[in-house]
């Protein structure tokens, strides 16, 4: 890590359109713009969650370095949420691209704009399985269970089931 930059944990769904291509894309954009993806999950296939009847999602979680101040940062990821067209016209509704801001370091927020950790983020398989594969042994900041703790903990029993590892040799991988 670069002094001044701090490490993040981005969970990215969709469930609209190219879901893998809008994936790997997601991570073009963001190295592009000041947050530089380290390490990505595998692909997983997920049952919506607390959420109208719509398609399955593909969701996936990315660990990333950045000199955005966590505001700046929510900004950055609604910036590209809407370059890729989405609409919020249903709360919870179908999305091309869902980007939510799990972890910030070990900083705790909690205003209207941010709440960092992300508040449901015990209560969804569909961020715990990813986030696990990355960083079993982290440390929620406020919950102080670890994340494979919190998985084997949480009380969602909706299916998450790998659907594609990482793509392999992308620049963004190799760039570190
Ligand atoms: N996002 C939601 C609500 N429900 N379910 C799945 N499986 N994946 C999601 O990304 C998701 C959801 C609100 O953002
Ligand atoms: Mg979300
Ligand atoms: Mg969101």
């Amino acid at each position: 890590m670069l002094p001044g930059e701090k490490r993040v944990y981005i969970s990215l769904g969709s469930n609209v359109g190219d879901r893998a291509a809008t994936m790997q894309r997601t991570v073009v954009a963001m190295n592009a713009n000041g947050i530089r993806v380290v390490r990505r999950s595998a692909l997983y296939l997920t049952e919506p969650v607390e959420a109208p009847p719509q398609a399955w999602f593909l969701n996936a979680v990315v660990e990333a370095e950045t000199r955005w101040m966590p505001l700046q940062l929510l900004k950055t990821l609604a910036a590209i949420e809407r370059d890729f067209g989405r609409q919020r016209i249903v709360p919870r509704g179908p999305r091309t691209l869902d980007l939510d801001l799990l972890l910030f370091g070990t900083s705790v927020i909690d205003t209207p704009e941010l709440q960092v950790p992300h508040p449901r983020l015990a209560e969804r398989r569909f961020v715990l399985v990813p986030l696990a594969e990355l960083a079993p042994a982290l440390r929620h900041p406020t919950l102080g269970r670890s994340v494979s703790e919190l998985l084997a903990a949480t009380q969602d029993r909706s299916e998450v089931r790998l659907w594609r590892e990482p793509l392999h040799g992308t620049k963004e991988t190799a760039q570190r």
